[in-house]
C-alpha cells in the first residue's frame, strides 16, 4: 500500500469545478458565504461527487454532510474533511481543499480495489468561517455537542435570516442525530494561509493545535450632527471612538508581540454620509493568540481603552461575544503519525500551530485529531490570490491518504 498515490490532477479538476461556483471573475478565488445560494450549488456538486463514489450520505440538523465508506468491519469512522463555504473574498483552496482531498483519497482506494478495516468518512460542515453567522466553525462545534442545535438554528446572519430559516430554504436541514457520535479518529488536510511553511521552504506542516479566538461586536452610540456646524468640542462622535479603538488593536498586538493578533475586520457606521457626524458606529474585533492567559489580558486591556475612550466622547458601549475558543492542542500520537507518513514520503516537515481556526479545533474535543498544511504562496489566504502549488497540493494529499490507511488499518 505504501506505494499509493492519489491523482493530482484529478484533485485539481475538482478544486476548479468547484470554485467555478461563486467564481470571483477575473481571479481563481470564489465567495460562497454559508447557506447562500452558491454553497447550495457548492455542497450538491459534493454530495452528488460522494454518491459517484458510492459513499453512504448523511446530513444533520445543522447541514453537516458527511459520506462514509464501510470498512472489513464496523465501527466509529476514522474522518477527514473541512468546509466548503467560503468568505467574500475567497480562495480556491481554504477548506475546499480538505473536503476534495478527501474524496480523491476516496477514488484511489476504490480504484485499487482496497478496503480499510475501519470506515472511511468524508465531511464537510456547515459555516466554517462564521462570516455571515458567528461563531466560526459552527457546524463542528454542533456536531460535537459544543452548541445546541436549538441555539444554532436561532443565530442571525449579518444579513438578516436566521440559519434555521436559511437551511431550510436550501434544503440541507438534514435529520441525523446531534450531536454526532464521535469518530475514531479526524485528520484534517488545509492550506496554512499564513507564511511559515514558505519562509522555511517546508513542505508540510504537521500542526500542533490552534491558537484561542476571541470575536466580539462593538456598538457605539453617539449623536448625530452636522459635520459643519458643529464645533469640535460639543461632538459625540461614534465614528471617532471607533477608529481609536481600530488603532488601538493593533497597537496591543504589536506591544503584546507574537503570536498576538488583532483585527478589525468589519465596521459599519450610521447613517455613513459624508456631512454627517454619525449616530453610530459597529465594528468587530477578532483578537487571538496560542496563550489563553494572554490572549484574556488582551481582551481585558481592549475593553479598558473602549470604555474610556467611549466615556471620553460622551458615547455609549455595547459589546456582544460572536466567538470565544480557548487554544487547542492535538493528539501527540496522530501529530506523530503525520510527521512520519511526511518523512516517509520524502517531504521536509515542520510541527506548528494554526493561526486560522478550523474544524479539526472541534473534533479534537471528541476524538484523537491532528492537521496537515501546505503551503500558501505569499501567506495570502481569505484573498482570490491564494495560491498552493501543484506539487504542494499533491504532497499535502498523499499523506492525508497515508496517515488516513494508517489510522484506519491499525
Ligand atoms: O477565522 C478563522 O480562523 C477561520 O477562517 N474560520
Ligand atoms: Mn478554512
Ligand atoms: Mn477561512
Amino acid at each position: 500500500m505504501s506505494e499509493l498515490r492519489i491523482d493530482i490532477d484529478r484533485l485539481q479538476q475538482r478544486l476548479a469545478d468547484l470554485a467555478s461556483i461563486g467564481a470571483i471573475e477575473g481571479t481563481e478565488g470564489c465567495a460562497r458565504l454559508a447557506l447562500t445560494d452558491e454553497d447550495k450549488e457548492g455542497r450538491d456538486l459534493v454530495v452528488a461527487q460522494m454518491r459517484d463514489l458510492g459513499l453512504e450520505i448523511s446530513i444533520d440538523g445543522i447541514g453537516n454532510v458527511v459520506g462514509t465508506m464501510a470498512g472489513q468491519l464496523d465501527g466509529p469512522p476514522v474522518m477527514t474533511g473541512s468546509h466548503i463555504d467560503t468568505v467574500r473574498t475567497g480562495g480556491r483552496y481554504d477548506g475546499n481543499l480538505g473536503v476534495l482531498a478527501g474524496l480523491e483519497v476516496i477514488e484511489v482506494l476504490k480504484t485499487a480495489g482496497i478496503t480499510p478495516k475501519r470506515p472511511l468518512a468524508v465531511a464537510f460542515f456547515t459555516d466554517e468561517e462564521g462570516a455571515r453567522f458567528a461563531p466560526d466553525m459552527l457546524g463542528s462545534l454542533v456536531y460535537v455537542g459544543g452548541m445546541p442545535l436549538e441555539e444554532a438554528l436561532e443565530i442571525e446572519g449579518i444579513d438578516g435570516p436566521t440559519v434555521g430559516a436559511e437551511l431550510t430554504r436550501i434544503g440541507y436541514d438534514g435529520s441525523a442525530p446531534l450531536p454526532a457520535s464521535a469518530p475514531h479518529s479526524f485528520v484534517e488536510l488545509h492550506i496554512e494561509q499564513g507564511p511559515v511553511l514558505e519562509v522555511e521552504t517546508v513542505t508540510i506542516g504537521a500542526v500542533t493545535g490552534v491558537q484561542g479566538i476571541s470575536w466580539q461586536e462593538v456598538t457605539i452610540t453617539g449623536q448625530s450632527n452636522h459635520a459643519g456646524t458643529t464645533p469640535m468640542h460639543l461632538r459625540k462622535d461614534p465614528g471617532f471612538v471607533a477608529a481609536a479603538c481600530a488603532n488601538f488593536v493593533r497597537e496591543l498586538a504589536l506591544d503584546i508581540g507574537h503570536p498576538q493578533v488583532g483585527t478589525v475586520g468589519r465596521l459599519e457606521l450610521r447613517p455613513n454620509l459624508v456631512n454627517v457626524v454619525p449616530a453610530s458606529a459597529t465594528f468587530t474585533v477578532d483578537l487571538r493568540n496560542t496563550d489563553e492567559a494572554t490572549l484574556r489580558a488582551s481582551e481585558h486591556r481592549f475593553a479598558e481603552f473602549l470604555a474610556a475612550t467611549a466615556e471620553a466622547e460622551g458615547c455609549t458601549v455595547e459589546t456582544r461575544e460572536l466567538a470565544r475558543f480557548e487554544p487547542v492542542v492535538f493528539d501527540p500520537d496522530v501529530i506523530d503519525m503525520v510527521e512520519q507518513e511526511a518523512k516517509e514520503l520524502g517531504h521536509s516537515v515542520l510541527r506548528m500551530p494554526s493561526g486560522a481556526g478550523h474544524d479539526a479545533q472541534m473534533l479534537a474535543r471528541v476524538c484523537p485529531t491532528a492537521m496537515i498544511f501546505t503551503q500558501s504562496r505569499d501567506g495570502l489566504s481569505h484573498n482570490p490570490l491564494e495560491y498552493t502549488s501543484a506539487t504542494d497540493l499533491e504532497a499535502g494529499a498523499n499523506v492525508l491518504l497515508h496517515t488516513l490507511l494508517k489510522l484506519a488499518n491499525s
